[in-house]
C-alpha cells in the first residue's frame, strides 16, 4: 500500500446541545470549554466550535446569538492552549468575530453561498477556509436529495466553489473541501462518496472529512439508533477516508480515533 500521511484529526465542540440549552450563557461556556479541553487532551489537533446546528431539520439560530454562545467559548480555549481553532459557521459576520477571537480556520458548511460578501470576507481574513458540499439547505436538504452522478456533481461543485473563492481572492494554499457527507444525500451516495473520496482528493485541495456518528452509520446498523452507539462504524469511516487520502477527520470520539490511526499507520509502516 502507498504511504498516506495520518490524517489530522478535528475535535468537534458543539455549543448547540439540547442540554444546554435551557442552561444560563456561562454554563455552556463552562461545558464547551471542560469538552474543548478534553479533547485536547484525548490528542486532537484541531477543534472544531459550532454553535448552529446543522442537523437536517434544524432551525436556524440568529447572528447575535451565533455570537455569544461562540465567541467567548474561542477566547476561553485561546486564553490556555494554542492548538488551532475552526470556527463552523455561514456567517461572514460570525467568521469575522472567530478569527478576530483566535480562529484560524472558516469551516462554512455552504461553501461561501450564505450571503453574497462571504467569498471577499474570506479573502480579507486570510484564514484557511472549508468549501463544503450541501444539497440544498439543512431544514430540507433530506426530503429528497439526486443526483445523476454524486462523486462528479460533487465534485465539480467543489472545483467551482474553490474556483469563486480564488477569484474573490482567497490564496489557493488556504482552501480545503468537504463532499459533505450526509448533506442532501442519501446512504447510497454517501457511501458512492466515501468509496470514490479519491475523485475528490484529485482536486487538489487537502479534503476534510465528516462521518463521525452520523445517520448513515445508523443506517447501516439498524440497532445504533442513538449517535453515541455509532462508534464503531465512525472508526471503520475514519480509516477508510485516511487510507483514500483525507487530510483532516471531524470526529467526536478523538481519543479512539487518534488510536485507530494509529495502530492503522503501524500496521501499514506509515
Ligand atoms: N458535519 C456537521 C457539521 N459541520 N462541517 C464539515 N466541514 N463537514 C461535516 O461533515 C460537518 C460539518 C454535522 O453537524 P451536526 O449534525 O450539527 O452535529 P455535529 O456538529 O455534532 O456533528
Amino acid at each position: 500500500m502507498a504511504e498516506v500521511p495520518r490524517p489530522l484529526v478535528m475535535g468537534i465542540v458543539n455549543i448547540t446541545a439540547d442540554s444546554f440549552s435551557d442552561g444560563g450563557r456561562y454554563l455552556d461556556r463552562d461545558a464547551a470549554l471542560a469538552q474543548a479541553r478534553r479533547l485536547i487532551e484525548e490528542g486532537a489537533d484541531i477543534l472544531d466550535l459550532g454553535a448552529e446546528s446543522t442537523r437536517p431539520g434544524a432551525e436556524p439560530v440568529s447572528e447575535d446569538e451565533e455570537l455569544s454562545r461562540l465567541i467567548p467559548v474561542i477566547e476561553a480555549i485561546r486564553a490556555e492552549s494554542p492548538i488551532p481553532i475552526s470556527a463552523d459557521t455561514m456567517k461572514p459576520a460570525v467568521a469575522r468575530a472567530a478569527v478576530a477571537a483566535g480562529a484560524s480556520l472558516w469551516n462554512d458548511v455552504a461553501a461561501l453561498r450564505y450571503r453574497p460578501d462571504a467569498p471577499a470576507a474570506a479573502a480579507e481574513l486570510g484564514c484557511q477556509v472549508v468549501l463544503m458540499h450541501m444539497q440544498g439547505e439543512p431544514r430540507t436538504m433530506q426530503d429528497d436529495p439526486r443526483y445523476d452522478d454524486v462523486v462528479g456533481q460533487v465534485a465539480a461543485f467543489l472545483d467551482a466553489r474553490a474556483r469563486a473563492a480564488m477569484a474573490a481572492g482567497v490564496r489557493r494554499e488556504n482552501i480545503l473541501v468537504d463532499p459533505g457527507i450526509g448533506f442532501g444525500k442519501t446512504a447510497a451516495h454517501n457511501l458512492k462518496l466515501l468509496r470514490h473520496l479519491d475523485q475528490i482528493v484529485a482536486l487538489g485541495f487537502p479534503v476534510l472529512l465528516g462521518v463521525s456518528r452520523k445517520r448513515l452509520i445508523g443506517e447501516l446498523d439498524a440497532s445504533a439508533k442513538a449517535p453515541r452507539d455509532r462508534l464503531g462504524g465512525s472508526l471503520a469511516a475514519a480509516l477508510a477516508g485516511a487510507r483514500r487520502g483525507a487530510a483532516i477527520l471531524r470526529v467526536h470520539d478523538v481519543r479512539q480515533t487518534v488510536q485507530a490511526l494509529r495502530v492503522q499507520a503501524a500496521i501499514e509502516g506509515t
